[in-house]
């Protein structure tokens, strides 16, 4: 695999692809529930995916598509090359703000992080990764992380995570908001890991996420040296929905030996 072919031509589809996201602007759009009423999707997620589909069945016919909607193929397997991609993360944000979400897109090849991207539609701004080739945010290269202390810490989570729920004791959360520096909670987490990779926040946590959330978003976080587990402290996994944290290194293991202990 040309890596840098593969990133001249996966640029120019997300680019396309967001023309085509912000058209939609102008027109109706149809939503629709699906998991829960709260879980979106509009025929723009399925459209934009089904058109990043045709144009890798096309171009790259042996390859395989992980996608949020179902339009590409049935992955039970890590083999060859798959594109990972959520069409539009952060739906809710899509449907009710108009802005913060984002296309989210990895390429692994046997199970390995090659590319990632995050591109924040309606800013235009992309955010993307190579394997051993560093991060960029619009094609400036991004610092690798320093230390820093939970104390001066911005953490990005939803509230969700603050009142009982089935996978911790939320009363470590309660702590940890009381420790950090601030709290935020942007509703993308294609965006969330963006921000961790660029620095503006230190950790980002959440107890259910789909591969393709964090697919892109892991590649461009490792590039900087960010870490990405479970809450078990096991890496993230591909294959199926988990538990999250991603964070700065100096930090990662404090939050989940003090904050988090799972039910
Ligand atoms: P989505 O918009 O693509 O569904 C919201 O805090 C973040 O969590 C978004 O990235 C959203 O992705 C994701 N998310 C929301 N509901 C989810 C679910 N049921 N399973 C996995 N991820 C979910
Ligand atoms: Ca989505």
């Amino acid at each position: 695999m040309d890596l840098h072919e593969m990133d001249r031509y996966i640029k120019s589809i997300i680019k396309e692809a967001g023309h085509r996201i912000r058209n939609s602007f102008l027109s109706d759009i149809s939503i629709e529930s699906k998991s829960n009423v709260n879980d979106l999707v509009t025929n723009i997620d399925k459209e934009i995916e089904q058109f990043f589909i045709s144009r890798i069945n096309r171009d790259f016919p042996e390859h395989r598509i992980f996608g949020e909607e179902g339009f590409g193929d049935e992955i039970r397997d890590q083999k060859g090359v798959i594109w990972l991609l959520d069409p539009i993360d952060g739906t809710m944000n899509f449907v009710h703000q108009k802005r913060n979400f984002a296309i989210s897109l990895g390429i692994y090849d046997e199970g390995i992080g090659k590319l990632g991207y995050i591109y924040d539609v309606v800013n235009d701004d992309l955010y993307h990764g190579v394997l051993g080739g560093g991060a960029y945010y619009n094609d400036e290269k991004l610092c690798r992380l320093s230390d820093t202390v939970i104390e001066e810490s911005i953490i990005a989570m939803n509230a969700t995570w603050a009142v009982p729920n089935r996978y911790f004791d939320h009363n470590g959360t309660l702590q940890l908001i009381q420790d950090v520096r601030g709290i935020r909670s942007y509703g993308s987490a294609a965006l969330e890991l963006a921000y961790l990779a660029s620095g503006r926040i230190d950790a980002y946590i959440s107890m259910r996420l789909s591969p393709w959330d964090i697919a892109g978003g892991m590649v461009i976080a490792r590039e900087v040296g960010a870490v990405a587990t479970n809450i078990r402290g096991e890496p993230a996994n591909l294959m199926k929905q988990d538990t999250f944290i991603a964070a700065n290194p100096s930090i990662h293991s404090r939050i989940l030996e003090k904050y988090i202990q799972q039910k």
